[in-house]
């Protein structure tokens, strides 16, 4: 009993498989460049790393989230879809989406509520929060996949839960950042063991 618990959950990495949408989309546009295998991906940034691998790969990675349709086509995570829509059914809990759009606005925002419309139906739509700043949104629980989410607000009220990804996982285990490994482990109790 008691107040609501607020959960936010990211998209890219979470939801919708970004790591996987990029590699198949960079391979078919650079069939003959290097690129990087998920097992072997480290750190967050995606062009980061191509740009370690050659220093001009780091534009063509990002010419890969730029173009039009990427974002919409992104395929959804296993389990993800399901644990939202049975988060949003439950009387106790608020889900909301909360997702950072990248700075080439021209097709991003649109494909991310297309995604939710598509994937999770209209009446998440009203769930959706696009920033790029998440230490502003206040709730209980954010389950995002990138290790420091950082922001203007040094004290943000939910506790993050990093939500393992190919980028993430190899990170020396902190006993102070809880874990989901995948959808298949068991959300509902870390949501449990925020509830008052
Ligand atoms: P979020 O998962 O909500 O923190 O959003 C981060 C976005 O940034 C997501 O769309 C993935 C994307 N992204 C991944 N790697 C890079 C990168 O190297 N550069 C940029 N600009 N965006 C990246």
């Amino acid at each position: 009993s008691g107040k609501k618990l607020r959960v936010l959950v990211d998209m890219d990495g979470v939801l919708a498989d970004f790591e996987g949408g990029f590699l198949k989309k960079y391979k078919a546009r650079y069939p003959r460049e290097p690129f990087v295998e998920l097992e072997d991906r480290r750190g967050f940034w995606v062009s980061a790393q191509y740009g370690r691998l050659r220093s001009d790969l780091c534009e063509k990675a990002i010419s890969i989230w730029e173009s039009k349709d990427f974002f919409i086509d992104l395929e959804p995570l296993p389990g993800g879809v399901e644990a939202v829509r049975e988060m949003a059914k439950m009387e106790n809990t608020d889900v909301f989406i909360c997702t950072s759009p990248i700075k080439h606005y021209k097709h991003c925002p649109h494909e991310k509520y297309a995604w939710v419309e598509k994937h999770l139906g209209h009446d998440l739509l009203e769930r959706v929060i696009l920033t790029r700043d998440k230490t502003l949104i206040s709730g209980d629980i954010l389950i995002d996949d990138k290790p420091d989410i950082l922001g203007v607000e040094p004290k943000p009220t939910w506790e993050h839960i990093l939500f393992t990804a190919c980028h993430n996982k190899h990170l020396p285990a902190d006993p102070s950042q809880r874990r989901l490994q995948s959808w298949w482990d068991d959300w509902r109790s870390v949501l449990d063991s925020r509830r008052k």
